[in-house]
């Protein structure tokens, strides 16, 4: 069987919201999709993939996926960066389909077996108050979840990272030609947020795995004073306490607090983060594997961090595609250091154009075994969504200055 890359191509579409794909096929026909989606910054990746990286995929050999990796990053000189480390991850996605799919195999059987029957994944709950935050855990916990993420409204600000606004699921990217601006304010969240997770884990019993993202706003005494504020809620994680760019920040929180820390879902490779996790700082590595440069990649640094007792926890939001969440779900079931799955849910239209063959039950997702990564995208079900410009909002403290969002 020949395995000659014959056409490389990028299809972008927006079924609810934007999403970048790679087809890459091959003279015998067989096609693998890649997931290329940066929320916000679409068409970057795009155009790199389009301009740069398609032209050079022609007339290689699909089988040689490390190869092609290391052709990818080490040709580019330009290294890292998570536009570059998004192409790549489409390229690895999409070679990983096809090798599954010539060889008849789900691509965790070419990755070692499952070492686990499910993966526990966690989902979103919301509520801008603490009722309407339980209501939310329970509808969440009635669909069989047993790992649920809460983001509670903070009292005097009218928009918050993680709270819905009416849709079904929590979307923050706004369509439009510019972000909305939010305003931030730090002590009123520090003031309520151990309110609410008592009241949570009053309210659910001690089984349920609670999570929480802080969303990069801290700075490292005050991420220090909520791990400890929120030790008695008993977190399975708390989720980017500090902006991620400064890996030394979490020693300063990791020295005050027994509350498990996750980070990682804006890193895109190896190097941002092998210090945090050769100095323990951190208990689950959140990185995204189509962000970081793909299952070969994402491989590596789960491997590296399993010396560490560090556990993967990978980003899952919507706004990437089921094909990063398969991707993802497939090297999971083949990693023994792993910890829990993001599952956001999607809106159906995008079940229409990527149809899946990942299963949840009972609080665990599994990959399916349909050979490759089990994900077929629907191109003539996506040219009813074209791209529509859609940016995450930005944030500003109460005196007009820019924050992180
Ligand atoms: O595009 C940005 C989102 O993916 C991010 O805000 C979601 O933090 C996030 C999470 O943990 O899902
Ligand atoms: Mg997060």
């Amino acid at each position: 069987m020949s395995s000659i890359i014959v056409s490389a191509e990028v299809i972008v579409t927006s079924p609810s919201r934007n999403f970048v794909t790679l087809k890459v096929v091959t003279d015998d026909g067989v096609v693998g999709w890649g997931d290329a989606t940066l929320n916000g910054r679409e068409l970057a990746v795009a155009s790199y993939l389009r301009d740069h990286v398609a032209p050079l995929l022609v007339g290689k050999d699909a089988e040689q996926i490390e190869d092609t990796w290391q052709y990818l990053y080490k040709g580019v000189y330009w290294r890292r960066g998570p536009v570059t480390m998004a192409a790549i991850g489409a390229v690895d996605l999409a070679l990983w389909d096809i090798k599954g799919k010539m060889l008849n195999r789900p691509v965790y059987q070419l990755l070692g077996g499952a070492v686990r029957t499910g993966i526990l994944t966690y989902t979103h709950a919301t509520g801008w108050d603490i009722p309407e935050l339980l209501d939310s855990v329970d509808a969440k916990r009635e669909l069989g979840f047993r790992a649920v993420r809460a983001q509670s409204g903070v009292p005097g600000l009218s928009t918050v990272y993680g709270v819905h606004k009416g849709e079904p699921e929590y979307e923050p990217a706004g369509r439009g030609a510019r972000p909305i601006e939010e305003v931030w304010d730090t002590d009123a969240y520090l003031n309520h947020a151990p309110k609410v997770f008592n009241a949570v884990r009053e309210h659910v019993g001690p089984e349920l795995k609670l999570l929480h993202d802080a969303h990069h706003r801290l700075t490292p005494i005050e991420a220090a004073r909520l791990g400890k504020d929120l030790e008695d809620a008993r977190l399975f994680w708390l989720e980017d306490v500090t902006p991620a760019e400064n890996q030394d920040a979490l020693k300063y929180v990791r020295e005050h607090t027994t509350t498990p820390l996750a980070i990682g879902e804006v890193f895109n490779s190896i190097w941002d983060c092998k210090d945090i996790i050769a100095n323990q700082l951190i208990d689950y590595i959140r990185v995204c594997p189509m962000h970081s440069g793909g299952i070969s990649h994402t491989k590596k640094i789960y491997s590296f961090a399993e010396l560490y007792n560090v556990k993967g926890g990978p980003h899952g939001p919507s706004d990437v595609s089921p094909l990063s969440i398969s991707a993802s779900l497939n090297l999971a079931l083949a990693t023994p250091n792993f910890g829990a799955q993001e599952f956001m849910g999607y809106a159906k239209e995008v079940s229409d154009v990527f149809e899946h063959s990942y299963t949840f039950e009972d609080g665990y997702m599994h990959p399916g075994d349909l050979p490759g990564l089990g994900v077929e995208f629907n191109e003539e079900a996506a040219k009813a969504y074209p791209y529509t410009p859609a940016y995450l909002p930005v944030a500003r403290t109460r005196d007009g200055a820019m924050t992180n969002w």
